[in-house]
């Protein structure tokens, strides 16, 4: 059958080796098409951009803003609508028409920097850049690994920006990789080279966001959140950003509207400054990919502020608002003003007329283990692992999927041995942060720093471990690394994770399919990265 698309960025992909008729995630064609020439015309716009500042102009804060939105756009099942995506693109061809005036030197810009709609359609151009113009298996790999890590960072950058944290080395960085991408005299050891550095970047971006979180909202520390639901109307917020969040708490203040958190909005519950909102009130459903029954379930409105969306049903297609990166067609879509505030009425308004949500579960879930959070008990961990009360650490960070094989980490996580932790962030803490594991003295053996780009606080933890216990290599202390992966976040937390010097990474349920076979035996190679195999075998590799 003939490619009507080519798709490999996340792990459900289709086969375990593309996404070629449709995507497993409801990408259409037509959307993904779209998705590979806003990829492409970035890249051109960042070529412009990187000659700019090597001619020692400024770049305008708009210009790293619309690169890193537009990466944002593409990550799964952030946005389907084709007309969102066209949009953006003839902005990008604008500014990069504008900025290529202010260019001194306009000689061997790449293609794609002068590439405009003139020379051919959108489809035409579409059907000829995507992920498979790349001949070469390895090289096209390569590209592909740096591209997803560049759209993670990207969805990172997007949040701190929002709380008015810039960096704007990181920008140019995603800029000057994104017009590498283009050059083909670069070799496979260049681009090995970029993926490193991609993975530097990370930890710097992952950074920054956590100074905006901790510095607008507090520290996160030790919460118990409610699972159940209250009697007044509901908003349901869904995604990664805060400032929608907090926005919204502030407009639904006082109006008899709750506001509740689902998939990876939770971890919110843990900042201070969120707690002082009475209708901030628990957290509903689980995971993204639940998303279908549960939101029937809740009966208002829903807002997506982020991935991950799924194509809603028509039962509660009317209750769907997205904003920011995010967009379905046929939902409303909450614009923000020039000032970045946005007017959440049309939300509030229509949950005043809904229904209370109907109970999915009751109980709680613990969490709220950042890094200072961790760092205030420190005493008692590291007494714990002195007195062998601790064995093991476990990092089970990462993304949900339904995928039936995810029932791994389930399992996983209950055939632990009772003197092992669990540290996660991300919704792959879904797959088990329900159980009551217990504690060890105290300590929950299952502790939740947060957001997928709260891995940087485990990162934290483990070099405050590192340096505790006196060693030389992060690599010597008690911590396996067990990490479930979805989307193109969890590729920027990967890469991180590899610059900050860790080994022996297992990555499941699959290997991406990106990697080729060369490309996945360097990685083999040199930072011991691992699939996952039962759950038995899995335990005395990873546990002993
Ligand atoms: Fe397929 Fe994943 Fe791409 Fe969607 S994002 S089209 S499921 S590879
Ligand atoms: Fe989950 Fe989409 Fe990745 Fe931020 S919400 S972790 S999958």
């Amino acid at each position: 059958m003939e490619n009507k698309m080519f798709c490999f960025q996340c792990q459900e992909t289709a086969g375990c080796k593309g996404c070629t008729q449709i995507g497993v995630c409801g990408k259409k064609p037509e959307i993904a098409a779209m998705q590979d020439l806003l990829i492409y015309v970035t890249k051109g716009l960042s070529a412009v951009t990187t000659r700019l500042r090597a001619e020692g102009k400024k770049v305008a804060g708009e210009a790293n803003h619309l690169v890193t939105l537009n990466l944002f756009m593409t990550i799964t099942n952030a946005n389907f609508d084709r007309a969102a995506i066209i949009k953006r693109i003839e902005q990008t061809l604008t500014t990069k028409t504008e900025l290529m005036a202010e260019l001194k030197n306009r000689e061997n810009l790449p293609e794609a920097a002068l590439w405009n709609d003139t020379v051919d359609g959108f489809d035409a151009k579409a059907a000829k850049v995507g992920v498979l113009a790349t001949e070469n298996e390895d090289i096209r790999s390569l590209r592909e690994l740096i591209t997803y890590g560049l759209k993670g960072l990207a969805a990172y950058q997007k949040h701190a920006n929002v709380l008015s944290y810039e960096n704007e080395a990181i920008d140019a960085f995603v800029q000057s990789a994104l017009a590498k991408l283009l050059d083909d005299s670069l070799t496979g050891d260049d681009l090995t080279a970029l993926t490193l550095e991609t993975g530097k970047w990370g930890v710097d971006g992952m950074a920054l966001l956590d100074k905006a979180n901790t510095e607008s909202y507090g520290n996160p520390e030790l919460t118990k959140v409610d699972l159940g639901v209250r009697k007044n109307p509901g908003i349901l917020i869904s995604g990664h950003d805060l400032k929608d969040l907090e926005m919204l708490l502030e407009q639904t203040r006082g109006t008899g509207v709750d506001v509740y958190t689902h998939g990876e909005m939770l971890p919110a519950h843990y900042y201070p400054k969120f707690k002082r909102y009475d209708n901030f009130a628990g957290n509903y459903g689980n995971a993204w990919w639940k998303q279908k029954e549960e939101f029937e379930s809740f009966n208002g409105p829903i807002l997506m502020t982020t991935n991950c969306v799924v194509p809603p049903k028509a039962s509660y297609q009317d209750r769907l608002f997205t904003t920011g990166a995010t967009g379905v067609p046929g939902c409303q879509h909450i614009v923000a003003a020039a000032d970045g505030t946005k007017d959440f009425r049309p939300v509030i308004e229509l949950a005043r007329k809904c229904a209370a949500p109907t109970e999915l579960e009751q109980g709680q879930i613990v969490g709220g283990f950042a890094h200072e959070q961790v760092f205030a008990v420190a005493d008692k961990v590291v007494e714990a692992v002195k007195s062998g009360a601790i064995k093991k650490f476990v990092v089970m960070a990462g993304c949900d999927g339904r995928m039936k094989s995810r029932e791994y980490y389930t399992e996983f996580a209950k055939a632990l041995p009772k003197d092992t932790v669990i540290l996660t962030a991300g919704c792959a803490k879904y797959k088990y942060i329900k159980m009551n594991l217990g504690d060890i003295g105290g300590i929950p053996r299952v502790l939740d720093a947060g957001q997928c780009n709260d891995s940087y606080s485990l990162a934290l933890i483990a070099l405050k471990l590192k340096e505790v216990f006196g060693l030389d290599d992060v690599n010597e202390l008690p911590i396996a690394y067990n990490i479930a992966w979805y989307e193109q976040k969890a590729v920027i937390v990967l890469l991180a994770l590899l610059h900050l010097g860790v080994k022996n990474i297992h990555l499941g349920p699959t290997l991406p399919a990106f990697l080729s076979p060369n490309v996945a035996k360097v990685l083999v190679e040199n930072f011991g990265i691992g699939g996952i195999t039962t759950v038995e075998d899995d335990i005395k590799t990873m546990i002993g």
